[in-house]
């Protein structure tokens, strides 16, 4: 695979703009907290009495003239806006991004240009299928949207966290989402595809088999948002101060590496932390480790389009990186919570059609529908068209323009002239000369008839899936494998489960359809039908960039949580050396016992139980004391260790015989991830390389110790 190019870092200028945590100043006049303010109503009279509501006599009936009381309560009772159709779940998080040099070669946008400018930018990851309330681990497509704070305007990339999309045309998205979504007769089941209208209409809508292979593999259950990447999915547009257009494709890079959680692990967290990514992206915040992407861009001209065996233009392909390199051209750092989860996650609008010059969008269907959709939604989620006045969706540099009025105007606009042209203001506000930083949309050239058709262009849907198989390491073909496997299952109705058996899978590989219909107790027998939409692509065999196992620019170490097992006879010297080791690595740790306070005998404080945060909730743990003490305790802990085994994380002991005592047995060279030693900082070594890896998952076939 040919070495990424990485464009120069900044021309040495100093960042100059704004501190990491320095607040978006457009924000600032709208923030408000209780600081040392007295309690009024919403019209600023003082409030006496915040107790009681006013009564006709101590036990008589309440009075409608209790003008506190109303106001208090119709507010509460108007507290709720619709959740997002889909993307309803998001956590979200400040930061900025800075580009590495300029790119004015190929795109006059003005953040791309300096490389001494941080532009401020709000990030919401979400899930897709759940509703604002679900869990954060199902088996899901990811969310990935940013919004660039940019002096010219806000440019908002909308993305996901996997590079394609289930279908080619706008038109088809209400149908994928109705049969995705909960079952409309019984809202069964709750953000899951594993049921039988996903599967129905997916077998029966074969453009989607390459994001369904991305959806039953390891992507769909991140470990953490920091360790996700990201994809603008379309082939967008750079267009450079001469008018010149390059095609580009945005990917997001997290530097800490790529990394997903186990199913089984991913299912026992929607019970015990149904927060836990979520949870995590904001103490990674509140700790300092800030979460960080290299922005990509595959860039290409029409002549080299030309030359793909796929269509540029069709949402369901990617462009291998081995045939487009990704040039990395700038970072992202999400260094700041937000301040209110209504005001600014749940009420931010992204928009696929919010650009600035320098960007514009290709002829790709499914985006032509994207940007009419994000706008009309925040219609009803909003309720009018001045969501664009809320301060988390407030572009940072002065806008105007004759639009007025209408549901929750906050601006108090001056004069009489909301029209242009006039000549009462001169004519302002002006238009601006495209030299002057004015949008102007790229000129295309467009010939066609209009008719309701699908490019021929479009009809392969099977070689990238292949692809995509054909990439992934033996662990990951197994969770594949594994992931079909389940959600068939859990399908019903057998001709779905045979349609998608015979015309998906076995059109994709024959030896995965043959290893999930054994798992079915099916027999696969590929109908006359099958084989018949699958095209000789010329597509690479094997894309390894697709996996997740590549290695990452700095290992995920830090934001790591390791859960450190104590009971009486733990030693607390070494619990201690091994805690600040730890912490001076940038890895989180927690003592846990069977019940909080100080442990018996140690002089050890554990903060939590081994009930209350499960092995899930951890990435490695340390047993620092044998697993003695009372039944439940002790089983508690065994079953704590088995657990994290299963799952393939790194297990270490203070001992070697407190190792023999949980009958784990080691190979001694750490290269199974089962770890031990007195000395704390060594230990502390031994967790932070074998953080460097993926999971162990050789244990997959291994028995659990126990
Ligand atoms: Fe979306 N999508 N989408 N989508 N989408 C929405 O906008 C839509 C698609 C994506 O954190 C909605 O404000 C259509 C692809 C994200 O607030 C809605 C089509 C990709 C988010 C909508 C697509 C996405 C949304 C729901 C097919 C990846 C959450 C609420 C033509 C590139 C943004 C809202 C946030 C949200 C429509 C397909 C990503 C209904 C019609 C492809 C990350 O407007």
């Amino acid at each position: 695979m040919p070495a990424k190019k990485r464009a120069k870092p900044s021309n040495g200028k100093k960042p100059v703009v704004a501190k990491p945590t320095e607040k978006i100043s457009a924000l600032e006049p709208f923030r408000a907290g209780p600081a040392d303010a007295v309690l009024t109503t919403n019209q600023g009279v003082s409030i006496a009495d915040n107790q009681n509501s006013l009564r006709a006599g101590e036990r008589g009936p309440t009075m409608l003239e209790d003008f506190i009381l109303r106001e208090k309560i119709t507010h509460f009772d108007h507290e709720r806006i619709p959740e997002r159709v889909v993307h309803a779940r998001g956590a979200a998080a400040h930061g900025y991004f800075q580009v590495y040099a300029s790119m004015a070669d190929v795109t006059r946008a003005h953040f791309l240009s300096d490389p001494s400018l941080r532009t401020p930018v709000f990030v919401r990851f979400s899930t897709v299928g759940g509703s604002r309330g679900s869990a954060d681990t199902p088996r899901d497509v990811r969310g990935f949207a940013v919004k660039f704070y940019t002096q010219e305007g806000n440019y908002d990339l909308v993305g996901n966290n996997m590079p394609v999309f289930f279908i080619q045309d706008a038109i088809k998205f209400p149908d994928f989402v109705h049969a995705v979504k909960p079952e409309p007769h019984n809202e069964i089941p709750q953000a899951s595809s594993a049921h039988d209208t996903f599967w129905d209409f997916v077998s029966l809508t074969l453009e989607s088999s390459h994001m369904v292979m991305w959806l039953m593999s390891d992507r769909a259950i991140p470990r953490s948002f920091a360790t996700m990447e990201g994809f603008g999915v379309h082939t967008f547009r750079f267009v450079n101060a001469a008018g010149e257009s390059r095609y580009v494709k945005f990917h997001w890079k997290p530097l800490a590496g790529t990394h997903s959680l186990v199913w089984d692990e991913a299912q026992q967290l929607m019970v015990k932390d149904a927060d836990f990514n979520r949870r995590d992206l904001w103490e990674s915040i509140e700790n300092g480790n800030f979460p960080e992407w290299e922005l990509g861009v595959q860039m290409f001209g029409d002549a080299e389009a030309d030359g793909f065996d796929f269509d540029i233009l069709d949402p369901t392909k990617l462009i291998p990186e081995e045939l487009v390199p990704v040039q990395m051209i700038g970072k992202m750092v999400l260094d700041r919570n937000p301040d209110s989860y209504f005001a600014e996650t749940e009420q931010v609008a992204f928009c696929t059609a919010h650009l600035v010059p320098g960007i514009d969008f290709t002829n790709d269907p499914l985006l032509q529908g994207r940007n009419f959709s994000y706008l009309d939604t925040q219609l009803s989620r909003l309720g009018g068209p001045n969501f664009h006045e809320i301060p988390i969706n407030r572009p940072v540099c002065p806008f105007s323009n004759g639009q007025r009025d209408g549901m929750h105007r906050m601006t108090i606009d001056t004069g009489n002239t909301a029209y242009d042209p006039n000549s009462l203001d001169d004519g302002f506000p002006k238009e601006v000369p495209t030299a002057n930083g004015g949008f102007a949309t790229y000129p295309q050239r467009i010939d066609g008839v209009a008719r309701r058709v699908r490019s021929a262009s479009f009809d392969d849907h099977f070689s990238q899936a292949t692809l995509f198989w054909n990439s992934m390491t033996a662990p990951e073909k197994d969770h594949i494998v594994s992931a079909l496997s389940f959600e068939l299952t859990k399908v019903t109705r057998p001709e779905i489960r045979s349609r998608v058996l015979e015309m998906m899978l076995f059109n994709i590989d024959a030896e995965l359809a043959a290893r999930v219909a054994v798992n079915l107790g099916m027999v696969l027998e590929p109908s006359n039908g099958s084989r018949k939409t699958r095209k000789n692509g010329k597509a690479a065999k094997a894309s390894p960039a697709l996996s997740l196992m590549k290695p990452a620019a700095e290992p995920f170490v830090r934001g790591r949580k390791v859960a450190i097992l104590v009971g009486p006879g733990a030693d607390a010297r070494t619990v201690a050396g091994l805690q600040t080791a730890l912490g001076d690595a940038g890895v989180e740790s927690l003592i846990l016992s069977d019940r909080i306070g100080v442990v018996d005998g140690s002089g050890i404080e554990a903060m939590q139980t081994f009930a209350t945060m499960p092995s899930v909730a951890f990435d490695a743990v340390v047993a620092a004391v044998e697993p003695d003490g009372t039944a439940p305790s002790r089983d508690a802990m065994l079953s704590y260790i088995q657990e994290a085994y299963g799952h393939g994380k790194p297990i270490a002991f203070t001992s070697e015989d407190i190792m023999a005592r949980f009958h784990v047995r080691a190979t001694g060279d750490a290269s199974d991830g089962i770890l031990s030693s007195e000395d704390a900082s060594e230990l502390c070594d031994l967790l932070v390389a074998a953080f460097g890896r993926p999971r162990f998952f050789d244990r997959e076939a291994s028995p659990v110790p126990g």
